[in-house]
């Protein structure tokens, strides 16, 4: 590693990001339509063959197996119901284990967040009933790892994270899964995980422009929206997906391929999520496919030290998420995680949204910590560290109740012209 890193902002060098409302040709795009049917697909395919890696495009056979239906849960405020999705035929196949909390005190389908976890169910919250992950963790003595294994000493140890019984009495519903289901979060090569379940004769790791790490996540949360949809007690067109640090960058791929999803949040994302490479502010291109290189496709790795040459930049990848609402927040302190990149990556997707019709961010301007913009691009910036804490899940909150509170359906592509 050669490149220090940047914490000063007199330091971050000059750049130009790319207009997402001009295409390749340096044609301007004038109206939702061209938006929608042309700028919009070759974003999304450059963010495939440059950074994320493509999804494959084939299913594979998903099978729902309920392992838990408990109402009364939670000392009565939830009915929390554990599903396991197997991923193709194989007995011994790559399987999601989905916990799913919902508030006992609805009438109908309640809206819901969904996003994956770092380190199993069980460590959400202190409820002994929630299956212990057996599946592969990364060390951490603290939080009850041993030997890559959680154990009963790493029951509730994220629940500080997971504000479950604030979302159950605010009328939603929360479900999430381990993110190593899907991928364990390690470099191998792609051996285990759901990406052998795609490779064609033959084949044994993704191709250049195939996804990695945090495709196989986006992925999952696609296929736990599918079960969602399926589950009578859940209005799934006001699914909110979220995800925090790693899990941010997966919510926000998540959200710009799939829109069902009628709500995105990226807390403390950074690089690869809200905040914008070319800034070069905190962590790096370089830095983060060296630490990482399993998280983007290989071709990503030519971007190291040569962000200018990208043809997209983050703010890009959130402009996929309009006209949906779409919430980004920071913490102060969250340096490596480029706090006014992330803004900024914000900001730089209003322009789409207003192209769409709708305010986008209402301020240019970063505002100071804990003063929320509640526009349709949502943003906040708190004190403290790197974490998810009750101050951002009070905020998601909010801007859920606001967004997609009610029982109106999202109007999802309104054509208005600029
Ligand atoms: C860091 C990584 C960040 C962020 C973070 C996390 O080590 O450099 O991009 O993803 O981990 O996921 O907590």
């Amino acid at each position: 590693m050669t490149a220090e890193i940047i914490y000063d902002e007199a330091r971050i060098p000059t750049y130009t990001l790319p207009d997402p409302l001009v295409g390749p040709d340096g044609a301007p795009v004038t109206d939702a339509h061209a938006w929608r049917e042309r700028r919009r697909p070759e974003i999304l395919r450059l963010f495939e063959q440059k950074v994320y890696g493509r999804t494959p495009p084939q299913s594979v056979s998903v099978g729902y197996e309920v392992t838990d239906d408990t109402p009364g849960a939670l000392n009565g405020m939830a009915t929390r119901k554990q599903v396991t999705l197997h991923f193709g035929n194989a007995a011994d196949g790559p399987a999601l284990h989905l916990l799913l909390n919902l508030p006992s005190h609805a009438t109908g389908p309640v809206p819901c967040f969904l996003g994956l976890n770092f380190s199993g169910n069980h460590a959400i919250h202190p409820d002994p009933a929630i299956h212990l992950s057996t599946a592969w963790m990364r060390p951490n003595p603290e939080g009850g790892i041993a030997e890559n294994r959680a154990t009963e000493a790493s029951r509730g140890f994220n629940a500080s994270r997971w504000a479950v019984e604030r979302i159950l009495e605010r009328g939603y519903g929360l479900a999430t899964a381990y993110c190593g289901d899907l991928d364990p979060d390690y470099d191998d090569g792609f051996q285990n995980g759901v990406h052998p379940l795609f490779y064609g004769p033959g084949q044994h790791k993704p191709e250049a422009d195939e996804w990695g790490a945090i495709g196989a996540w986006a992925w999952g949360l696609s296929r736990a929206l599918d079960y969602l949809e399926t589950n009578s007690g859940v209005d799934a067109g006001r699914v909110a997906v979220l995800g925090h640090s790693r899990l941010g960058k997966a919510a926000l791929w998540a959200g710009a391929q799939d829109e069902r999803f009628g709500l995105v949040i990226s807390n403390n994302s950074g690089c690869g999520g809200a905040a914008l490479a070319r800034r070069r502010f905190g962590e790096t291109v370089e830095r983060i496919n060296t630490t990482f290189p399993h998280w983007f496709c290989a071709n990503h790795q030519r971007y190291n030290g040569h962000e200018d040459a990208l043809p997209v930049d983050q703010h890009m990848l959130l402009a996929l998420v309009a006209p949906r609402p779409l919430y980004v927040a920071s913490a102060a302190e969250d340096l490596w995680a480029d706090p006014r990149g992330e803004f900024l990556g914000a900001a730089g997707a209003s322009p789409v949204y207003r192209l769409l019709g709708t305010d986008g961010l209402a301020s240019d301007v970063m505002p100071d910590i804990h003063q929320p913009v509640t526009s349709r691009i949502g943003y906040h910036i708190r004190a403290g560290k790197h974490d998810v804490t009750a101050y951002d899940w009070e905020r998601f909150l909010d801007f859920a109740d606001r967004f997609l509170g009610g029982k109106q359906p999202i109007t999802i592509f309104p054509v208005v012209s600029r």
